[in-house]
């Protein structure tokens, strides 16, 4: 079955007789249009792609099942002209904002317009063979960019200096660019989960960590490697051992039928059990593909079960104010018994003398 039709089947259930798609990567997904601004309007038997000249040529080659309509820059003016017949029509009720929630509820007064921001993104969450291999690719590219900044780390560089040197490789690689902003962050700047690289210079007796991906061919790789410079203390050894074996213990319980919560509650248990269970403030991990931060995820709260062909990221981390923190992050791949774990970059204790 297409996407469309699987998206048709989920519009029949929720008894609509339209959907209104404007997230950049549902749109994408549904129609194969990478421009980015583009609405899509689907009926069971229309499906519609509004956007604006500058990219008419573009969504013609890139969305052959969809009818391309030329819009102005107000797109909804246009669904309103579109959708006078309908009655129930949904829409991304987490991603339109209000002001536009405003104009289509005037624009549209017969309808009622209810809120599905799941429809495309639950569609989205299991990959196909095709996705999975510019998955395979995307944390490749990441993987090569880890291997080549091993040679040219050097104490007295810059956060910034390593976090560039990562995203020439895989641009170079050919990555489009980086999947979200590069955590880079050594010393006490690594006790910050989401510390970006900052002009602080990487210095001995601490650790570095870099937490990275590509975007290729659309598609997310996210990874995260923990490394020491300099001469490591026992207490970095033992940290660095804790949140290894949570990840570990981690990916061994991904399997489909289990919840994000099950698997998030096997790692914690090796770090609580360990003593360090105040400094792992996150969830484990989530899944990732047009978009950085997908659903289902893992953690404390995640009801949803996983299933086989998500692809879902593992990332137990300890974080210890004014003296540093670990994270080791890698993708998998959950199949029919368990889990393929597609980042391949070495993760023992690496030390830069
Ligand atoms: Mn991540």
């Amino acid at each position: 079955m297409s996407r469309l039709e699987r998206l048709r089947q989920k519009m029949h259930e929720e008894n609509i007789d339209a959907y209104v798609v404007i997230r950049p990567e549902n749109g994408r997904y549904l129609s194969g249009f990478s421009g980015g601004e583009a609405t899509l309007y689907i009926t069971s038997e229309k499906a519609l792609l509004l956007t604006d000249f500058r990219y008419i040529e573009q969504a013609t080659a890139q969305a052959p099942e969809f009818d391309i309509i030329k819009t102005g820059q107000d797109h909804f003016e246009t669904v309103a002209k579109i959708g006078q017949q309908a009655r129930r029509v949904g829409f991304e009720g987490d991603f339109v904002t209000y002001v536009n929630f405003g104009k289509l509820k005037k624009r549209l007064p017969q309808a009622e317009l209810i809120s599905l921001p799941d429809l495309v993104s639950h569609l989205r969450s299991v990959k196909d063979q095709a996705e999975i291999e510019t998955l395979r690719q995307a944390v490749k590219i990441s993987d090569d960019a880890f291997a080549n900044v091993l040679t040219s780390i050097e104490i007295g560089q810059t956060e910034e200096k390593i976090g560039l040197d990562l995203e020439y490789s895989m641009r170079l690689a050919g990555a489009s660019g980086g999947s979200f902003e590069f955590i880079v962050a050594s010393g006490f700047r690594s006790a910050l989960p989401h510390g970006t690289a900052s002009s602080k210079k990487v210095q001995s007796g601490e650790f570095l960590t870099m937490d990275f991906g590509a975007i290729y061919q659309g598609y997310c790789s996210d990874i995260t490697r923990t490394v020491f410079l300099g001469e490591p203390e026992d207490k970095h050894r033992e940290v660095y051992e804790v949140v290894l074996a949570a990840q570990r213990a981690g990916i061994a319980a991904v399997a489909p039928g289990k919840t994000g919560k099950e698997v998030d509650a096997v790692a914690r248990k090796i770090i609580v059990d360990a003593g360090y269970g105040e400094y792992f403030g996150h969830g484990l991990g989530h899944s990732v593909g047009l978009a950085i931060h997908e659903g289902p995820n893992l953690n404390m709260r995640e009801e949803r079960v996983l299933e086989a062909g998500m692809v879902i990221t593992v990332e137990p981390g300890i974080y210890i104010p004014n003296w540093g923190g670990v994270r080791i992050e890698d993708i998998v791949l959950v199949t029919e018994n368990g889990c393929e774990v597609l980042t391949q970059a070495p993760k023992e204790f690496i030390i830069f003398e």
